[in-house]
């Protein structure tokens, strides 16, 4: 029987990558996303080299969660690891100027929904026992301030310390934990945080080199398939051309 990876946000990004890097290595997988026809298209692309169960959820849909994981198919039933890669960022304008609504939205995806998956989730990961692991993606915005992050960067702190404080509950079952936190990632994300500005997403990542979607597909499996004693708590990475700037002061 193949190793079993649970995907959410599997429709793009890191999560299609991370599909895709895991059947390179045989595994069976579940792949989840709201965008059927995208999910249909990998599991096209994916089944002719490994077993591939789809679920269009949205992970905010806490029902729905329960339901999809109720109701894997037996083939299915015992997940090794669970990648909880579906998230968004939304308005990157200051915080004065966002609608809440906005905010609302990167808590319920971010923060509720990552919860919603995890707690269904983890009976199975703890009868998988040891080997078992949970990847979190959280963000270098977890770590470190900048303008524009504000409920976005807040969500992924709250995903850095889920992170360790189910280490702690989790001691003895053999299931790991990890934060995987990158820094700028060429993907869909900015064109989903400016509401579709194709433009603006092509001006931040042009003339530099930052993270692609494989780059990350790679951390999220290696931190999976280390050896059973080894739990990486937080992986940090960024594009080798990107740091932190100066302090801000406001001045006369
Ligand atoms: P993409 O926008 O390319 O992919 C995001 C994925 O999340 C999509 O598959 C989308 O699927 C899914 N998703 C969003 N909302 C929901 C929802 N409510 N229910 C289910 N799935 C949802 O972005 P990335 O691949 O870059 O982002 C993946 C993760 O990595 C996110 O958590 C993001 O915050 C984080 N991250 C991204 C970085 C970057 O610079 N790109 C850096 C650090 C972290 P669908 O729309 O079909 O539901
Ligand atoms: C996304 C990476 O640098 O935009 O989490 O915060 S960054």
């Amino acid at each position: 029987m193949s190793d079993i990876v649970l995907i959410t946000g599997a429709t793009s990004g890191f999560g299609r990558a991370a599909a895709r890097r895991f059947a390179d290595a045989g595994w069976s997988l579940i792949l989840t996303g709201r965008r059927e026809e995208r999910l249909t298209e990998l599991a096209e692309e994916l089944s002719q080299r490994v077993r591939v169960h789809t679920a269009v959820l949205d992970v905010r849909d806490e029902k729905a969660v329960q339901s999809v994981i109720d109701e894997l198919p037996e083939a299915f039933r015992r997940v090794k690891t669970l990648v909880n890669n579906a998230g968004l960022a939304l308005a990157p304008q200051p915080a004065q100027d966002v609608d809440l609504a906005d905010w609302h939205t990167m808590i319920d995806t971010n923060i509720k929904g990552l919860v919603n998956v995890t707690h269904a989730v983890l009976p199975t990961l703890i009868e998988t026992g040891a080997g078992a692991s949970i990847v979190n993606l959280g963000s270098v915005a977890g770590q470190w301030p900048y303008p524009g992050s504000h409920v976005y960067g807040a969500s992924k702190a709250f995903v850095q310390q889920f992170t360790y404080n189910l280490r702690c509950d989790l001691q003895g079952t053999g299931v790991r934990v990890t934060d995987v936190a990158p820094g700028m990632a060429e993907t869909e994300f900015t064109l989903v945080r400016t509401g579709g500005d194709q433009a603006a997403s092509d001006a931040l990542y042009r003339d530099t080199t930052p993270l692609q979607a494989e780059d990350v597909a790679e951390l999220i499996y290696y931190t999976a398939t280390l050896p059973a004693h080894v739990n990486v708590n937080r992986l940090e990475v960024m594009p080798t051309r990107q740091a932190w700037s100066a302090f801000a002061v406001d001045r006369d």
